[in-house]
C-alpha cells in the first residue's frame, strides 16, 4: 500500500494532469491504460504550446532567429534524453516516430549490412509486434533464422533455454523485451545482454515500457541499440528514440533518405551527414521533441527511483485487490518481478465484452492481445484485459477497478 506522503504526492501530481479531471458517463475517469499510452501533464502540454506561439521555423535551415532558436530548442530536448538514460553523447539519440520506427530503422539499415544467409536473430515469445515482424521481414529477405527464447510458466523468460540457445546459434543479433506490455514480467535485461555479448551478438533492447517506468541506464545496460517511444512517457505522439552504440550509428547505411540526412547531393550520387541527422530525413517532429523535453524534466523532478518505487506498490496492491475477485485469472509473474501492468480474464467472459463493461464505469483498460498476439496465444487465449498504472494512478482507481469486476460478474451472471 502506499504511504501517505506517497499518496499525498500522487494526488499533487494528479493537479499537473488537466485530462484527470474529466468526467465518463457521469463518472470520474479512471485512467488504466497508461501502457497503451500515457497522459500528459500541463507543462508538456504548455512546452509545445509555447513553442508553437513564440519560436516555430524548420529547423537546421534558416539562419534566421527563429530557426535559431526552434533548432535549438530540438536539440534541447535531444541533450535532455541523452542525459536521461545516461547515453554519453547527444548524438546517440536519433529521434524517430514511435518505439516501432526506431526497431524497424535497426532492422532495415543494421540488418541490410551485418544479417546474412543462415544467421540467427535469437528473439523472445514475450515480444510485442514491434520487435518480431521488422525481424520476420528481415529475416525473409535475407535469410536468416529466427529462434525464440520461450516463456516460463509464470511469465518469466526461461533463462536455462536462453543460455542454450546462445550456445547452439550463437546468434548475430539479440532482440528482447526489457518489461513485457502483457504480462508487466520485467526481464534481467543486463545479465541477457553480457551472456549475449559473451557469444558476439549484438543486442536491441525494447524499452517502450521500461524506459518511462524504471530508471534507465545504457552504460550500465550496455546495450548496444535501445528502442523507446514519447507518448508512453507523458511525452505526445509523433516522437520516439533510438539510441544506438556510436561506432555501430556510424557504420550503418541511413534508413529513410531525403533532406537533411544530406551532406552533399549531385545529380547521381550523395553523402551522408553526421550523426544523428544522417537517420533524420525530411523535417522531424520539432514541437514533439520538446514536448518530450519537458515530459523528461517532469520525470527527472519526480525522480525516476520515485516512480518505480510508486509502481510497485501499486502492483502489489493490485495483485493483492484483485486475488480476491473470484473467478478472476491474472497472468503474469509476482510484484516483485513486474512493473505496472497486470493483464486477466474474468471466467469465460470475453475481454472487450469486460472492457465495455469496465467503460460504462468511467474505467479506461485494454482489451485484445496487446499487439502480442504469440504471447496471448501462448497463454492459451485469443485475448486479456490489461490495467496499466503510471505516476498519476491511485490505490483507490484499483479499488474501483475491483469493485467494476465484481459488478461485471453480476451483469454476466457469474
Ligand atoms: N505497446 C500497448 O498497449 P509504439 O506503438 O511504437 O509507440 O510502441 C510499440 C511497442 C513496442 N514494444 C512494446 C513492449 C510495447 O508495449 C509497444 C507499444 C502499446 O501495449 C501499444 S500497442
Amino acid at each position: 500500500m502506499l504511504s501517505t506522503a506517497d499518496l499525498q504526492r500522487t494526488l499533487t501530481i494528479r493537479e499537473d494532469f488537466p485530462i484527470l479531471k474529466r468526467q465518463i458517463h457521469g463518472k470520474p475517469l479512471v485512467y488504466l491504460d497508461s501502457g497503451a499510452s500515457s497522459q500528459k501533464p500541463a507543462a508538456v502540454l504548455e512546452a509545445m504550446d509555447h513553442y508553437y506561439r513564440t519560436s516555430h521555423a524548420n529547423v537546421n535551415r534558416g539562419v534566421y532567429v527563429l530557426s535559431e532558436e526552434a533548432t535549438e530548442a530540438m536539440e534541447q530536448a535531444r541533450v535532455k534524453v541523452a542525459r536521461f538514460i545516461k547515453a554519453r553523447s547527444a548524438r546517440q539519440v536519433i529521434f524517430t516516430r514511435n518505439a516501432t520506427e526506431a526497431i524497424n530503422l535497426v532492422a532495415y539499415s543494421w540488418g541490410s549490412a551485418n544479417i546474412r544467409e543462415g544467421a540467427t536473430i535469437l528473439l523472445t515469445e514475450m515480444e510485442h509486434h514491434a520487435n518480431l515482424v521488422p525481424w520476420q521481414v528481415l529475416a525473409a529477405r535475407t535469410g536468416a533464422r529466427l529462434e525464440f527464447v520461450p516463456i516460463t510458466e509464470d511469465g518469466l523468460l526461461d533463462q536455462e533455454e536462453y543460455t542454450r540457445l546462445l550456445e547452439q546459434t550463437r546468434p548475430k543479433l539479440v532482440a528482447f523485451t526489457a518489461m513485457s506490455n502483457v504480462l508487466g514480467t520485467i526481464t534481467p535485461a543486463k545479465a541477457m545482454i553480457a551472456q549475449a555479448h559473451a557469444v558476439g551478438a549484438t543486442v536491441l533492447l525494447d524499452g517502450a515500457q521500461s524506459v518511462p517506468h524504471l530508471p534507465t541506464a545504457v552504460p550500465d545496460l550496455d546495450c548496444d541499440f535501445l528502442a523507446f517511444s514519447g507518448h508512453k512517457m507523458l511525452g505526445p505522439t509523433g516522437i520516439g528514440v533510438l539510441y544506438g552504440r556510436r561506432e555501430l550509428l556510424e557504420a550503418m547505411p541511413p534508413f529513410l533518405t531525403g533532406g537533411d540526412m544530406i551532406r552533399e547531393v549531385h545529380l547521381r550520387s550523395a553523402t551522408w551527414n553526421d550523426l544523428p541527422y544522417k537517420f533524420e530525413a525530411g523535417t522531424p517532429a520539432i514541437a514533439e521533441s520538446v514536448g518530450l523535453g519537458a515530459a523528461v524534466d517532469y520525470l527527472n523532478a519526480l525522480g525516476m527511483g520515485f516512480v518505480q518505487q510508486h509502481e510497485r506498490e501499486l502492483v502489489s496492491y493490485a495483485l493483492e485487490r484483485l486475488s480476491a475477485v473470484e473467478g478472476l485469472t491474472i497472468y503474469g509473474p509476482s510484484a516483485a518481478k513486474r512493473g505496472g501492468v497486470v493483464s486477466f480474464t474474468l471466467a469465460d467472459v470475453h475481454p472487450h465484452d469486460l472492457a465495455q463493461i469496465l467503460d460504462s464505469e468511467g474505467i479506461c483498460v485494454r482489451a485484445g492481445n496487446h499487439c502480442a498476439q504469440p504471447l496471448v496465444e501462448k497463454l492459451g487465449l485469443p485475448a486479456t484485459t490489461r490495467a496499466s498504472f503510471y505516476v498519476y494512478t491511485l490505490p483507490e482507481e484499483i479499488d474501483a477497478l475491483a469493485q467494476a469486476l465484481e459488478k461485471a460478474k453480476t451483469i454476466f451472471a457469474l
